[in-house]
């Protein structure tokens, strides 16, 4: 095992991966910028190490600094939590060849999950369901672009390869939009992405976002630990997750669990990772694949009894899986609330001090924070500053719990979109469940 690792991110996630570290006795170093010394797992880590001014270009996202603070400090691993370096295989490759463990992973495994043309080729040919599409690049043979569309059936989405979660991406309805449409994607993908090669879908048009789990060692064992729903987003960002997905069966989670499994096998995946699937009459289409711990990963915990985090490190440092398939019991329901520092009707981030807080508690109440009294909220990163999770034996106790642990959560000083969670939860559609990706936007008439 490790004796010391980096941990390459900031906030909640860095404070998550240290209490990892603590309780599996390893040593941790904290890399922060100087808009972030006041950081709890900053205080908490066992060495702390400067890497730059405020912006993140300068810091969290300079490689140099991060694999310097790995030599001077002879730590073994790096854990880069997610956003930031997460998902970047460069990143990855310099930290393996500078000697160091990539806490993710192989760096073609997030090479291949970053180009989106290939993601979903390599699905398709571990047996993965995917939407119907172009199967590859749309060509510059405007006929056959013209027959591809009539094949698959309008209305069509127009997606870049090197986009994802959410980002070069527009809806067709007709014929007669298609060929300006996939100009107009691909110049602005050149611009965002340096890659102007874009791809054509099936538009689905009321899905839910359903993604599934999964853990996958170096010895070629992987396993599922079911799904998660993700409906409730704006904009792409999601707002309100769970665990399990709400009408999603037991035979429908083995059939797609096991086969994100066995893609993680015939890939050599290596680690946590994220299947992202559109859940639409009762059928999954697989759309991107994300190969880092995500933000909302503690509902799945709070299910299935497994630290994910604790497994990244475990599966890093070559040991095996500590569970079989068989060993994962679902139990009772999970759900998070993201706490934002943002207003709740502009959506405007609102940092400043926090002058008052106070964490809800009580059963089946977990708040994964970074903030304390007296701590003052930074304008230059993401705005999330707390994530709620309750569990209970069923979902409407679950939901109950998030109601009263939100009704208690004090955050004084700044706003945060606590008002909002408290609207979503009192929402009827969402007590039902099931609700789609666009329930949000058009609740709050956008
Ligand atoms: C789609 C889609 C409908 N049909 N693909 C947006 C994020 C990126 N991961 C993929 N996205 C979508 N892809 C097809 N063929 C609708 C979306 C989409 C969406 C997906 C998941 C969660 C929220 C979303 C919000 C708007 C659009």
């Amino acid at each position: 095992m490790f004796e010391k690792i980096v941990i390459a991110n900031r906030g909640e996630i860095a404070l998550r991966i240290l209490r990892a570290c603590r309780e599996m006795g390893i040593k941790t170093v904290a890399v922060y910028s100087s808009a972030d010394r006041d950081l709890k797992h900053v205080r908490l880590a066992d060495e702390a190490v400067c890497i730059g001014p405020p912006p993140s270009a300068d810091s969290y996202l300079n490689v140099p600094a991060i694999i310097s603070a790995a030599e001077v400090t002879d730590a073994m691993a790096i854990h880069p939590g997610y956003g930031f370096l997460a998902e970047n295989a460069d990143f990855a490759e310099r930290v393996e060849q500078s000697g160091f463990t990539f806490i993710g992973p192989k760096p073609h495994s997030i090479r291949t999950m970053g180009d989106k043309i290939a993601a979903i080729e390599a699905m398709n040919a571990a047996g993965i369901p995917c939407v119907p599409g172009s199967d590859g690049p749309i060509t510059e043979d405007d006929s056959n672009v013209l027959e591809v569309a009539r094949q698959i059936g309008y209305p069509v989405i127009i997606k870049a390869a090197g986009g994802g979660g959410g980002r070069g991406m527009r809806v067709v309805h007709s014929e007669a939009a298609l060929l300006n449409a996939i100009s107009l994607t691909r110049s602005e993908a050149r611009a965002a992405f340096s890659n102007d090669i874009v791809y054509m879908e099936k538009f689905l048009g009321d899905p839910r976002h359903i993604e599934i789990q999964v853990l996958s060692d170096s010895h070629g064992n992987a396993i599922h630990l079911g799904e998660r729903d993700c409906s409730m987003q704006r904009r792409h960002q999601k707002v309100v997750e769970e665990a399990p997905g709400p009408g999603i069966t037991a035979e429908q989670r083995k059939f797609i669990g096991e086969r994100c499994a066995e893609a993680c096998r015939s890939t050599g995946y290596l680690g946590a990772g994220t299947f992202e699937f559109l859940f639409e009459n009762g059928e999954f289409y697989f759309i991107e694949m994300n190969t880092r711990v995500q933000v909302e990963h503690p509902v799945t915990e709070m299910i299935t009894g497994v630290d994910i985090v604790k497994e990244q490190i475990r599966i890093a440092a070559g040991e095996k899986l500590g569970y079989k398939q068989e060993d994962i019991v679902l139990r009772g329901h999970s759900i998070e609330c993201r706490i934002n520092a943002e207003d709740p009707k502009t959506f405007m981030p609102s940092p400043g001090t926090i002058n008052n807080y106070h964490a809800p508690g009580g059963p089946g109440v977990r708040v994964d924070s970074h903030i304390y009294n007296g701590y003052r909220v930074p304008p230059n990163y993401d705005s999330m500053i707390a994530k709620i999770i309750t569990h209970g034996d069923t979902r409407d106790i679950a939901i109950a719990r998030m109601r009263g642990a939100l009704s208690e959560l004090v955050v004084d000083g700044i706003k945060t979109n606590a008002p909002l969670q408290l609207d979503i939860l009192a929402d009827s559609a969402f007590q039902a469940g099931g609700t789609n990706i666009h329930f949000l936007e058009k609740k709050l008439g956008l």
